[in-house]
């Protein structure tokens, strides 16, 4: 019989009814384009063209339109292999654009020539779809609460597979993106504008959200500074980025200083957080002075209270040296893997500096991310310091490092601090440019460089 049944789709494949045999494939397609105009002259125009799929995975697009006159004349294109045929333009994806993800992007560019008034085109289509920025022709599904494609929209609820962070598709990801400073001192630099920059500009996935808790933060104002993380991690959800809320003791390192406090932040954040799907708990920034066996105890008694609440986020265990896996301390990451913290769904956490921790903390992590979920909350392209001139090489081989491994990383610090570790120049906090690459400091243009590329984020 099962012979008889291969034989029968054998001939059904020949004869093409293999639609008898399995259900049709129903691939969703659609599409959106941003057509921005970003200069004009007299008789030209340039412009930028972010393409958005909306529709299943696609291996290969073309995107067409048509130019509104009849003088118009595409001059030049990038970021694809752009040609026209009358009055219509095709771009072409091209070697590290052609897949895009649902949701992800492709910004191209052009050039062109116009004699009419207008100099927009009209009728795009993707693969032979309209782009009308709807799936199907019908209202798009919204995982995110207006944030479809989004990095929330389109990975949702994490949580932790093996070593990896995995989306909602039960697929491992990678966030990237960028840590504030401390909001005691910075709050000014935490605002609309900015975290439309962050999420649209730099394309980030993930905002950190770093609250001391000593040095004039937590401790001095409970409730003022618990309101604010919470309003940041609505303006997060807001623009579909993940936000990790950071519990963040330095000094004293011993984290069950502040166990109390701890325990109280938590159960109040936990709950007024816990139907949202981009929320994840750092429970202890930077451990140091103390032994592993200590930091375990502070976790085993934290994430208890965080589960009470919120049972299904991930949640972040600071390590023992500065959250260096121990290195710091002469230790290692074994004596994590031989005593790990008692619970399901968490990480680890790792920070590096580039300028001062190079290939035997870049070897620890090699080693250990076979073994440990790892997240690395914080880090920056210059001194342990948070000063001194960055070091581009070593920043280099770390993202390098963790791309491969496909290790969440935030930088520090989303600020204009006077620090060569901050993004932004000093002053700009007092404006409201956060887009223009003048306000970017050298770390700066080197983390949003490496951020706003392509995630592509599996969905299937
Ligand atoms: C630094 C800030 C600096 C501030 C200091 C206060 O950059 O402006 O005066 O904290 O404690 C860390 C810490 C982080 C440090 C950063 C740079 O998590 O709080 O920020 N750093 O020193 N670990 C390693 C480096």
């Amino acid at each position: 019989m099962k012979r008889l049944l291969a034989l029968l789709a054998t001939c059904a494949t020949i004869l093409g009814l293999t639609a008898l045999f399995s259900p049709p494939a129903m691939a969703a397609s659609g599409c959106k384009v941003d057509f921005t105009v970003t200069s004009q002259w007299q008789g030209g125009f340039q412009a930028g063209v972010k393409v958005t799929n909306l529709g299943d995975p696609v291996n290969g697009w073309t995107l067409k339109f048509a130019l509104p006159d009849a003088g118009q004349k595409l001059v030049q294109g990038w970021n694809a292999t752009w040609s026209q045929s009358g009055s219509t333009v095709s771009a072409a994806g091209i070697d590290w654009n052609r897949t895009l993800a649902t949701g992800a992007a492709a910004d191209l560019g052009m050039v062109g020539s116009f004699t009419g008034a207008n100099p927009k085109p009209t009728a795009f289509t993707l693969n032979g779809v309209a782009c009308t920025g709807s799936v199907d022709g019908t209202t798009p599904p919204d995982p995110g609460g207006g944030t479809t494609g989004t990095p929330v929209g389109v990975n949702g609820q994490l949580h932790v597979c093996g070593v990896n962070l995995c989306n909602q598709y039960n697929r491992p990801v990678q966030l990237r993106g960028m840590s504030t400073h401390g909001l005691q001192w910075f709050s000014k630099c935490y605002n609309s504008a900015s975290l439309d920059a962050l999420a649209n500009d730099w394309k980030a996935d993930l905002l950190r959200v770093a609250m001391y808790v000593q040095e004039s933060g937590y401790e001095t104002d409970p409730a003022g500074f618990t309101s604010r993380v919470n309003g940041l991690v609505d303006m997060a959800e807001a623009r579909g980025m993940y936000a990790i809320i950071d519990f963040h003791t330095l000094t004293p390192g011993d984290p069950n200083f502040n166990l109390d406090r701890a325990k109280t932040f938590f159960a109040s954040v936990a709950a007024r957080n816990a139907a949202k799907k981009n929320v994840i708990y750092e429970i202890a920034n930077e451990p140091n002075g103390v032994s592993w066996a200590a930091i375990k105890s502070y976790a085993e008694q934290v994430i208890p209270v965080i589960r009470a609440a919120d049972p299904d986020a991930v949640v972040i265990v600071g390590t023992r040296g500065w959250s260096s896996l121990g290195v710091s301390d002469g230790s290692s990451e074994t004596e994590i893997i031989n005593n790990p913290v008692n619970a399901t769904n968490i990480m680890y956490t790792f920070h590096f500096y580039a300028a001062s921790h190079k290939d035997n903390y870049r070897a620890a992590v090699s080693r250990a991310a076979s073994r440990l979920p790892l997240f690395v909350t914080e880090f920056g392209t210059v001194s342990a310091t948070g000063g001194g001139s960055m070091d581009r090489a070593s920043t280099t081989a770390w993202l390098d490092l963790l791309d491969q491994l496909k290790i969440g990383y935030a930088n520090w610090t989303y600020s204009d601090a006077d620090e060569s570790s901050a993004a932004f120049r000093p002053g700009t906090c007092n404006g409201s440019d956060y887009s223009s690459s003048g306000v970017l400091t050298e770390s700066g243009a080197l983390v949003k460089s490496r951020i706003s590329t392509s995630d592509n984020f599996p969905t299937s």
